[in-house]
C-alpha cells in the first residue's frame, strides 16, 4: 500500500503521541503507587512529599507547607512570565528605540506593597502555626527522651517511674527504623516529651507528629504531640552525633488506653531493675 507523506508524517506523529501516553501512564502508576503503598508512619520509596500526618501539628504543617507551595508557584510563573514578555517585546530587533523612562510611581509602590501584604500574609499563619508547636496544652504524660551515643532512653516518670533503653534491632522491619523496645504512647492523648542529651547533642525527631527537637546535654528541651492514629510511627536521631548517629531509630507505638495501661503494668516490672535508670541513680544518691 502506498502512503503519501503526509499520512506517514500522522502515522508517525500518533505512533509519538501513543508513546508519549503511555509513558505518562506508567509515570503516574509509579508516583501514586509509591503513595498509596506508603504505610502510615515510616518513609516510602518515592516518596516526595512529607508523611502523612498522625497529629493536629502536623495537620498544620502540611497545610502550611502546600500554602507556600501554591505562593511559590504562582510568583515563580509570574516573574517568568514577566521574562518572556521582556524578551520577546523588548529585544534590540523588536524595539530598536528604546524609551527613555526612568521612574513610574504607581508601579514602583506597587512592587514595594504587593511583596509585603504577601509576607504579612504568610506571616499570621507562619506566627499561628509557631505558637501551636510551642504552646504546649496541658499534658496526659510526660515522657522524658535522653539522647545517647547511640540510643535512646524513655522515662515515664508520670505512670510509674520506669525508665527503659530503646536500641536499633538489627533484626526488625523496617530496615534501620525497627528497635527492641518501642516507646509506647496512648491515642489522642497530648504527650509532653522532654529532652536531653547524656553525651552530645541529639534530636528527636518523628515526622509524621511534626516533632523535631535538639537534645542538649545540661539542658531539658520541651515540645508535645497528640498521635491521632494508632500504629507504629518511625522518625531518626536528626542531629550529626558521632559515628552511629544513623542507627539511633526512634519508634512509638500509638495503642488505646487499656492497651497503654497493661503496657505500663508489663513494663514496670520489666524495667523495675534497669541499672541504667536516672530514678535508680536518683534513688541512689538519695540514700
Ligand atoms: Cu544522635
Amino acid at each position: 500500500m502506498k502512503v503519501s507523506k503526509g499520512q506517514m508524517g500522522r502515522r508517525l506523529l500518533d505512533r509519538l503521541l501513543g508513546r508519549l501516553l503511555g509513558l505518562t501512564v506508567a509515570g503516574v502508576a509509579l508516583v501514586t503507587c509509591g503513595t498509596a503503598f506508603a504505610e502510615l508512619g515510616q518513609p516510602a520509596p518515592w516518596e516526595y512529599t512529607l508523611q502523612e500526618a498522625a497529629s493536629p501539628v502536623m495537620e498544620s504543617i502540611s497545610w502550611f507547607h502546600n500554602m507556600l507551595l501554591w505562593i511559590i508557584t504562582i510568583i515563580t510563573l509570574f516573574v517568568l512570565a514577566l521574562l518572556v514578555a521582556v524578551v520577546v517585546k523588548f529585544n534590540a530587533k523588536a524595539n530598536p528605540v528604546p524609551s527613555r523612562t526612568t521612574h513610574n510611581t504607581l508601579i514602583e509602590v506597587a512592587w514595594t506593597l504587593i511583596p509585603v501584604l504577601i509576607l504579612v500574609g504568610i506571616a499570621v499563619p507562619s506566627f499561628r502555626l509557631l505558637f501551636e508547636q510551642l504552646d504546649i496544652p496541658k499534658a496526659d504524660l510526660t515522657i522524658k527522651a535522653t539522647g545517647k551515643q547511640w540510643y535512646w532512653s524513655y522515662a515515664y516518670p508520670d505512670n510509674g517511674k520506669f525508665e527503659f533503653d530503646s536500641l536499633m534491632a538489627q533484626d526488625k522491619k523496617p530496615r534501620l527504623l525497627g528497635v527492641d523496645n518501642e516507646m509506647v504512647v496512648p491515642v489522642n492523648k497530648v504527650v509532653r516529651v522532654q529532652t536531653t542529651g547524656a553525651d552530645v547533642i541529639h534530636s528527636f525527631a518523628v515526622p509524621a507528629f511534626g516533632v523535631k527537637i535538639d537534645a542538649i546535654p545540661g539542658r531539658l528541651n520541651e515540645t508535645w504531640f497528640k498521635a491521632t492514629k494508632v500504629g507504629m510511627f518511625y522518625g531518626q536521631c536528626s542531629e550529626l552525633c558521632g559515628k552511629d548517629h544513623a542507627f539511633m531509630p526512634i519508634a512509638v507505638r500509638v495503642v488505646n488506653d487499656q492497651e497503654f495501661a497493661a503496657w505500663v503494668e508489663a513494663a514496670k516490672k520489666k524495667y523495675a531493675a534497669n541499672p541504667a535508670s536516672s530514678f535508680a541513680e536518683a534513688d541512689a544518691a538519695a540514700r
